[in-house]
């Protein structure tokens, strides 16, 4: 059996997205998301120019074998676009495994752990009493967790906060939108803004928030211990992560966990802040961080020294990522929770899934593979339009991160 095709198809379904299909001489067919917000024609690139030649031929079932041509067959490591593109295939190889062996994905790699992926969903709003509506109706949706973003008085703008409430896409303009940011208001508000949350809503709900890489360790630190009373279930990427051991210090001055890894690609990212125990959740994803493959080895490293998943699935994820995810979420011994940004009904339709929602939780496909597929005509419908993500800087003009 051999691989006789791959396409690249990129489209715009109200975001862009860049999937990799990819056919066997034998007709057997599996997709694979190459998505990198923002900079998707890279990908785009890296596959059809350079990978899609080197596919073409070669033996679908050897997953591993491929994995390593990609990655040590390059020369040039890691890297988000070299990761999406490997990503891509190796997510469509596990696909197309799936199909041949009448096996939904995560029964080929161990089964079943758990009878649904918890999931949270994004609560966000203006004000606070906006927020808390918002908290509300995740509650009625039946999530059993949520994180909670608002905007900061003082601040025209912050990361978090959608127009468009059950959907949030950053991505908004060609050239990037610009936002300010201030430290001290954002230290200030936070605070105040889970005591509301915990008073109405009681200790049940786990309840999460996202840093977006804004603070310093030390700052972070002031962070978590002002929201220890709040029980946090998580505080998302507090630093930017570049400099593992920077965490250390957080870690000295807080019990409220540690959440990081949206922008990891490989184990490399994280080896030593899962190895000295300084986070507790590893957001990685199948689509920024390898596929499943690769995915899998970092969990596994992570299970060894008490962290749990926590992976990215925010909009920008295709439905085909989402799949994956949840069949690594459902049969990994240390999963903790699942972010689950819904898409578009337009998304929706140009990804035909088997996934669903129910009482808090994501359920895999039981379908042979993953269960989700593009519809190509109709992809073809919504051609690429250019967005990027926004910039930031500080009140003075500095750039900051976004
Ligand atoms: O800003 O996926 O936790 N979710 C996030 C996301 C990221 C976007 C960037 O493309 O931080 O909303
Ligand atoms: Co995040």
């Amino acid at each position: 059996m051999r691989i006789t095709e791959a396409r690249v198809i990129v489209t715009c379904p109200d975001r862009n997205f860049v999937t990799l299909k990819i056919i066997t001489d034998d007709g057997v067919t599996g997709v694979g998301d190459a998505t990198l917000n923002g900079r998707e024609l890279a990908v785009a690139s890296y596959l059809t120019d350079h990978v899609v030649p080197q596919l073409i031929g070669r033996d679908p079932t050897r997953i591993e074998d491929t994995w390593q041509y990609l990655y040590k067959g390059a020369y040039w490591r890691r890297g988000p676009v070299t990761m999406s593109a490997i990503a891509a295939v190796d997510t469509a190889l596990w696909d197309i495994l799936g199909k041949l062996a009448g096996l939904p994905v995560y029964k080929l790699i161990g089964g079943r752990s758990r009878e649904g992926v918890t999931v949270y969903g994004h609560a966000n709003g203006d004000t606070v009493e906006d927020a808390l509506v918002e908290v509300a109706r995740y509650v009625d949706l039946g999530y059993r967790a949520i994180r909670v973003q608002t905007g900061i008085p003082g601040m025209a703008s912050t990361y978090g906060v959608s127009k468009d409430k059950l959907f949030y896409e950053p991505a908004d303009a060609a050239i990037p939108t610009e936002n300010v940011w201030s430290t001290s208001r954002y230290l200030n508000h936070v605070p105040t803004v889970f005591n509301r949350v915990r008073d109405e809503f009681g200790p049940d709900v786990k309840l999460l928030h996202d840093v977006h890489h804004r603070l310093t360790p030390i700052e972070a630190a002031r962070l978590g211990k002002s929201l220890e009373p709040f029980s946090l279930t998580w505080i998302e990427d507090p630093v930017p992560a570049e400099l593992q051991e920077g965490f250390r210090l957080i870690r000295q001055h807080t019990t409220t966990p540690v959440a990081v890894g949206e922008v990891f690609n490989t184990v490399w990212d994280c080896e030593q802040l899962i190895r000295e125990q300084l986070i507790d959740y590893i957001r990685a994803t199948v689509v920024h961080a390898g596929g499943i493959t690769h995915l899998r080895r970092i969990f596994d490293l992570a299970a060894l020294h008490h962290v749990r998943s926590g992976s990215h699935g925010a909009t920008d994820l295709s439905p085909v990522c989402m799949a994956a995810a949840l069949h690594v979420d459902v049969a990994i011994p240390n999963f903790g929770l699942q972010e689950y940004m819904r898409h578009t009904s337009a998304t929706d339709e140009v990804f035909p899934h088997g996934y669903h929602f129910e009482g808090g939780y994501l359920h895999p496909s039981e379908e042979p593979g993953l269960g989700v597929d593009i519809d190509e005509e109709l992809a073809a419908q919504y051609p690429y339009k250019p967005a990027s993500l926004p910039v930031n800087r500080l009140e003075d003009g500095t750039m900051h991160s976004w």
